[in-house]
């Protein structure tokens, strides 16, 4: 698991998915598939706090980093995350320089951030505070998510911000912030995602994005994107079921 924040920030294509499944097995199942990382989304499931520990100790049993996507920019949700272990975090709706900052503030121990100690089970419950306390700047992804009209005007502020490995595109959220929905905002939509991509990749930083299919990962690597949360453990199970039902309806 280690190196992942390096493949991050050195453009390396990487792919994970969200996890909001809020059980184990489900992390386990989806792990063993072979992604590069996955992402527990504590944003839009209904996985609890303490419940976190657990999906990212299974995670851990396939080696596959588990990045948590928390609710909000609170600097406690942060570090309880990665107190728990988490290889990261994506905050999410990021539209200023300032919440930027702040979140690299909430992510980084000093001195590039004011990152409360108390690692819990990511320094083995104590046995290793020393090692985590000098290697987790080097080591934690911190991926803000751009998905307002506020985030899009303010791209050029929010990418020189220090301390953030990934710019994170919700094109879901985005959409509907600059009335691109549907076919008729696809253009708007793809001209707004090509600018945040070419500002932050001009700025040194990693940009990626959520993508509910593969269909366009090539399209959209070409333009520089190179982290990718494909989908989600539901929308898989939901696809694949539907795709068999089918199949065998049809035989
Ligand atoms: C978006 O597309 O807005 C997202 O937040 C992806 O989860």
């Amino acid at each position: 698991m280690t190196g992942f924040r390096q493949k991050c920030i050195e453009f390396k294509h990487v792919v994970g998915t969200f996890a909001a499944i809020p059980h184990p097995v489900a992390i386990e199942v989806t792990a063993a598939a072979g992604l590069d990382f996955l992402c527990i989304d504590w944003e839009h499931s209904q996985i609890g706090r303490e419940r976190i520990e657990d999906l990212i100790r299974a995670a851990d049993v396939h080696q596959v980093p588990a990045m948590v996507r928390v609710p909000g920019h609170t600097p406690e949700w942060i570090a309880s995350v990665l107190d728990a272990g988490a290889a990261g975090v994506l905050v999410p709706r990021i539209s200023t320089a300032a919440q930027a900052k702040a979140a690299v503030m909430a992510t980084r121990y000093p001195p590039v951030g004011e990152r409360g100690v108390g690692p819990g089970r990511a320094a083995a419950y104590g046995y290793r505070i020393p090692d985590y306390l000098k290697s987790a700047n080097e080591t934690l992804v911190l991926a803000i998510q751009v998905e307002t009209a506020e985030g899009l005007a303010n791209i050029d502020e929010i990418v020189k911000v220090e301390g953030v490995d990934v710019i994170f595109i919700g094109p879901g959220d985005l959409s509907v912030s600059i009335d691109a929905m549907g076919p008729a905002g696809a253009d708007k939509l793809n001209a707004a995602i090509e600018t945040i991509t070419s500002t932050a990749r001009a700025a040194g930083k990693a940009v990626g994005i959520f993508r509910p299919s593969a269909d366009d990962v090539g399209k959209w690597s070409k333009a520089g994107i190179s982290f990718y949360m494909l989908a989600s453990d539901t929308m898989f199970l939901g696809a694949s079921l539907a795709a068999g039902i089918a199949a065998a309806r049809a035989a």
